[in-house]
């Protein structure tokens, strides 16, 4: 193994064998770039692929390189790249497209049934040294941004995406359901689009004081298995319902939740994924007050 030079690189062999092994340096093809990594986040579906080499259906059947939330410094163009040079600081956005299906002409390209998204089943990911990337899904950065907040703009983008659809707008009252990396990004976004208050639950205390530190106006402990008191205390800390849920557990209780503690007329949005089929959930309390479910699938334009 080249540690030194080559192209050291994050593969997951199999389900609980991650290794650090060289793999050859990829040479851009047309309309792409080649990028010297800089900094690479660890989404909770790495360690998922490494825990259970598996999530849903996307299976981890030959070696996978992970990593997808990334950022680097463009270390060669192909032919037909205009935008961008050698020496360029980029955020880089993880799932291309097809372009030519109607999702992508519609511009949901998000939804595009044969995106090639980084670090998912069969396709490698960017937790190496060297890598190559449409260049059209590499943006280049602002001199005060840098390149951890580039990797980062990948799971913010999930937030943004979560609030438009959400269609957060000015004064309004915002539940967000779990306090990991994304509940804290939908947080973050909610407040920028203008939400007023914004309360937060978790089973974890010490997730909630990180969710308080970073804006959180209200948080709620979950110590109750019951939704439906856990929604009243959501409601008390808040002064009344909110017109807005974003649910970013997972959890069935949680989403149970989600619905009897959103206002008639509000929305809920469900970013979390648990089990595709959940055993109960209050659906005709929700359908007869008008709460919209809305899901949410990565993002596109953000
Ligand atoms: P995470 O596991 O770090 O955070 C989930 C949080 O939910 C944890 O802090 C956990 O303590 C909390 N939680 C568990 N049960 C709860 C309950 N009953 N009530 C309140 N909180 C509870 O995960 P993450 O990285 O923040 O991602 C959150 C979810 O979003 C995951 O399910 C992930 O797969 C999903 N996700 C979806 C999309 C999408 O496109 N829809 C994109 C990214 C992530
Ligand atoms: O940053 C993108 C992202 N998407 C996640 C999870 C973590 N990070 N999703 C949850 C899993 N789905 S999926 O459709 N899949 C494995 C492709 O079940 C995608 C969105
Ligand atoms: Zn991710």
């Amino acid at each position: 193994m080249a540690l030194e030079g080559g192209n050291l690189s994050a593969v997951l062999r199999r389900k609980g064998e991650l290794v650090l092994e060289d793999t050859p340096i990829p040479k851009p093809g047309k309309n792409e770039v080649q990028i010297r990594m800089q900094r690479v986040g660890i989404c909770g579906s790495d360690v998922h692929y490494l825990q259970h080499g598996r999530i849903g259906h996307f299976i981890v059947e030959a070696p996978m390189i992970l990593g997808h939330e990334s950022s680097g410094i463009v270390s060669e163009v192909g032919e037909g790249v205009e935008h961008l040079r050698v020496g360029d600081r980029v955020a880089i956005e993880p799932g291309v497209p097809c372009r030519m299906c109607s999702f992508c002409k519609d511009g949901r390209y998000h939804l595009c049934p044969d995106v090639i998204f980084c670090a998912t089943p069969p396709y490698h990911g960017s937790l190496r040294r060297y890598y190559t990337h449409a260049a059209d899904f590499c943006f280049k950065l602002p001199d005060h941004v840098s390149l951890e907040e580039a990797a980062l703009l990948e799971p913010l983008s999930v937030g943004v995406h979560a609030c438009k659809r959400a269609g957060i707008t000015l004064g309004q009252t915002v539940l967000i359901c779990g306090a990991g990396p994304i509940g804290l990004v939908s947080m973050l976004s909610a407040k920028a689009m203008g939400a007023a208050e914004v309360v937060m639950t978790d089973l974890d205390e010490k997730r909630l004081a990180k969710a308080r530190e970073m804006g959180a106006t209200y948080t709620v402990k979950v110590d109750s298995k019951d939704p439906k008191i856990v929604a009243k205390n959501v409601e008390g800390a808040l002064g009344g319902m909110p017109d807005v849920t974003i649910e970013c557990s997972g959890a069935e209780p949680s989403v149970q939740m989600a619905f009897y503690g959103t206002k008639s007329g509000g929305v809920v949005v469900l970013v979390g994924l648990g089990p595709n089929e959940m055993a109960t959930l209050p659906i005709v309390n929700a359908a007869l007050r008008e709460v919209d479910i809305r899901g949410v699938f990565r993002y596109c334009n953000e």
